[in-house]
């Protein structure tokens, strides 16, 4: 290989605290005139996304620079350390051609091609995965993020977390995860998904990818799954907590608009239409020329309309943007003979002088004129069979200001899960597709524009700044909360609002009630309060408290009204409404608990200040009155003495407590059955504390989760402190009395 230099020469003993590692570089390599190594941005929108990130966080960027048997030394672009790693032609045709884009691309797809496998290719991709995990492994800063993209580098959590146990790994895949049945087929099916697990937060673009995955990990290695948490054995007898859950993608919506908006790109949207000779309707297609995309499907279906009369050639030109895609996989050579065959066929069979069926263009165009040609189309044809997201959909909505233009949207898209507004279809159904296509056609302009405005709005609301933030959240427990009800959260109380049956469980200490220095003091908001008894007097709405204090002091501090639920210590404790059930401890567990009680106590009378709250299978000692290093000193007295003394018991710590218990439960199973007890076909669950992830933890569908205030947390929304929650409180009986107007349907 040669070497050229960069344009800088970094400080090697540089690390970051951020490291993003991906295949390509967001930087494309060019040679100069002179043979100069020049450097070009490729502004895609995860790097839109992450650059600002970067920037504040000492970034670097980790990934191949697009050319092969080249050696590249690191350098600073825009702010960010770029890292090149090389790649021979060898490997570039074995670990990216090879198993990348024609094992695993199509697996991964529903096998919409067949895969090819083959044991070189394999072995390539160990070698081409080792050596992106050693270049993050030399970046990354002690305790560093590290944020691995896609399929192409499965392996490299793992190999990451064996170098750096220190780490923090997120690894999110940008293509679907298939459903085990077709998963299954690859012969290196436990090595895939091991590597994947060395990660701390794996993101999928759907709630059915993180599902499909969740089963292959069930199936492949019998580990316990609770919700989107996969229990992964530490090697030290302990479990490593793994998330898996859907992020979906987006697009920098903003930056499309601002384009759209610009006088000299919808004139040149107007220059395209006149040069199409302005038939009354534009179809457009923007994809990578790939067989996932479904383009013969919707060539089809507008052929079989030209030929029934349906369209006339006068009337309706297709505009087809098809970028050149790995040309040199046979798969994709193919597929471009088939579809210039097809084009071919369809234009002689119906074009005019005059009226051209299908413009078919296989080049790649700059961003802007992609935007004109949104601008110019009234209908956007995405007829994927398989797409992890579809970027493309979200585009043509944000550049739509103007609330004109109709979306047809695959279902078998990403996309689709959140942009139910579009004219949604089966791309296999072909009469079902020639159908959509003539009621996009025939949609009165009073219907496009509601349908946009709603699909402008979900494109906004959840843009790449806003899918980063949220992956990075739950991978650092970082990040700033704003007040109020953030416009997602509200979104989706609205669809719980009108669950059949509804549940609505709550933590008390720092979610209804502020934290206060003195346990017995805290109380519930006012506000808090009445919006609760107000919930629980409607039909089909229960109000659930799960905490971990006693069942005792609950009631002393919660003073619950008559039906509302209650969960004390942990879920040890229900008070249900045939009354309180505790579990029976059996005798040697009642031994253990007055060894316990003994010895907390004892350490607490070491530390003035320090107390000890009795509960019905254990103890718990408060340590809020000490001094931060006080408690942290004290509780770890205790642990050590409590752990070596009674062998097998539980230890958790809270917030400035640390608690033991001779049996074990947790909030997460005292949902569980509080939930059965209800019969809820909806779970709203509102928490603070790192117990309350255990509820998190086994929430399903359509449940919502709610962490007040910051750190890490599996749950999907955030709320800044127990204000919010009474504001959450109240806009659920608005919603919830809105939707439940009429006799009960509580059976
Ligand atoms: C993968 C997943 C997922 C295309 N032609 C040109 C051009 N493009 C841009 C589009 C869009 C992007 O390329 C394509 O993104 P898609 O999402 O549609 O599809 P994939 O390339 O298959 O991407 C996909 C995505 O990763 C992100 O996670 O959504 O499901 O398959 O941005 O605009 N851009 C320019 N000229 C072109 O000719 N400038």
């Amino acid at each position: 290989m040669t070497k050229a230099p960069g344009s800088h020469q970094p400080d090697r003993a540089a690390a970051y605290d951020m490291v993003v590692v991906s295949n390509r570089l967001p930087v494309d390599y060019e040679e100069g005139e002179g043979g100069e190594t020049r450097w070009k941005s490729s502004p895609g929108g995860l790097v839109t996304a992450l650059e600002p990130v970067m920037r504040a966080a000492d970034g670097a960027w980790v990934g191949w620079a697009g050319v092969a048997d080249r050696e590249f030394e690191p350098f600073e672009n825009d702010g960010i350390e770029i890292i090149p790693v090389p790649l021979s032609a060898q490997e570039l045709e074995d670990y990216y051609e090879g198993f990348s884009n024609d094992t695993l691309w199509p697996l991964y797809h529903d096998v919409i091609a067949p895969p090819s496998f083959h044991r070189e290719w394999w072995d390539a991709y160990v070698r081409v995965n080792r050596r992106f995990a050693e270049a993050a492994a030399r970046a990354a800063a002690e305790g560093a993020v590290v944020w691995v993209q896609d399929y192409q580098l499965q392996l490299v959590p793992r190999m990451l977390r064996e170098q750096r146990p220190d780490l923090v790994i997120g690894f999110f895949n940008h293509i679907p995860f298939p459903a085990y049945g077709i998963y299954s087929q690859l012969p290196w099916r436990r090595q895939v998904i091991d590597g994947l697990l060395g990660a701390d937060v794996i993101g999928f673009q759907r709630a059915a990818d993180a599902g499909n995955f969740g089963r292959a990990v069930r199936r492949l290695f019998g580990y316990t799954t609770r919700g989107s948490i996969i229990e992964v054995p530490d090697g030290l007898g302990g479990v490593r907590r793994v998330v898996a859950r859907h992020f979906p993608i987006s697009i920098d919506a903003a930056g499309f608009e601002e384009l759209a908006r610009r006088p000299e790109i919808q004139a040149r949207a107007r220059e395209i239409r006149e040069s199409l000779g302005n038939p009354r309707t534009v179809m457009l297609g923007v994809d990578r020329l790939d067989y996932t995309k479904g383009i013969r499907h919707r060539m089809k279906a507008f052929g079989e309309l030209l030929r029934d009369g349906r369209i006339a050639i006068e009337d309706a030109t297709l505009v087809q943007v098809a970028s050149p895609s790995r040309e040199r996989v046979e798969t994709y050579r193919q597929l471009r003979d088939e579809i210039e065959l097809t084009v071919g066929r369809l234009n002689g069979d119906h074009s005019t002088l005059g009226h051209q069926a299908i413009a078919y263009l296989h080049h790649g165009y700059p961003r802007e004129e992609m935007v004109a040609l949104y601008l110019a189309a009234d209908i956007m044809l995405v007829t994927a069979l398989r797409d992890g997201m579809n970027l493309v959909a979200k585009e043509y909505v944000a550049c739509r200001f103007d609330l004109d233009g109709v979306l047809l949207l695959s279902e078998f898209t990403g996309a689709s899960d959140e942009l139910r507004q579009a004219v949604l279809v089966n791309p296999h159904d072909i009469e079902g597709l020639k159908d959509a296509i003539v009621e996009a056609i025939e949609m009165p302009p009073r219907e496009r524009a509601r349908r946009m405005r709603s699909l402008r709005k979900r494109v906004i609301e959840n843009d790449v700044a806003n899918w980063s933030a949220t992956f990075l959240e739950t991978l650092t427990g970082t990040g700033t909360i704003a007040a109020g009800i953030p416009e997602g959260l509200d979104q989706e109380l609205g669809e719980v609002a009108d669950a059949e049956r509804l549940l609505i469980a709550l933590d008390f200490d720092g979610t209804l009630a502020p934290l206060v220095d003195r346990p017995e003091d805290a109380r519930a908001t006012d506000r808090a309060r009445a919006a609760m008894e107000q919930l629980a007097a409607l039909p089909d709405t229960r109000v659930a408290i799960v905490s971990g204090r006693a069942l005792e002091s609950l009631g002393e501090v919660a003073a619950p009204h008559d039906g509302m639920l209650l969960s004390g210590s942990h879920g040890v404790e229900l008070q249900l409404d045939a009354g309180v059930v505790t579990i029976d401890l059996r005798d040697a567990e009642l031994a253990a608990l007055s060894r316990l009680t003994d010895l907390v106590e004892q350490v607490a009378a070491e530390a003035p200040g320090a107390w000890v709250e009795h509960k019905p299978a254990g103890v718990a000692l408060h340590t809020r009155r000490l001094t931060p290093n006080a408690g942290v000193a004290l509780q770890q007295s205790a642990r050590e003495r409590v752990v070596e003394a009674i062998p097998g018991i539980t230890v958790r710590s809270g917030k400035s407590v640390i608690e033991f218990a001779v049996r074990s439960s947790d909030k997460g199973e005292s949902l569980i059955r509080l939930r059965q007890h209800v019969g809820a076909s909806s779970v709203i669950y509102l928490g603070d504390d790192v117990t309350d992830e255990d509820a998190f933890a086994v929430l399903e569908g359509t449940d919502v989760g709610v962490k007040v205030g910051s750190g890490k947390s599996l749950a999907a929304h955030r709320v800044r402190s127990p204000a919010e929650v009474a504001e959450l409180l109240e806009r659920l009986v608005e919603l919830r009395s809105a939707a439940r107007r009429g006799p009960s349907r509580w059976t």
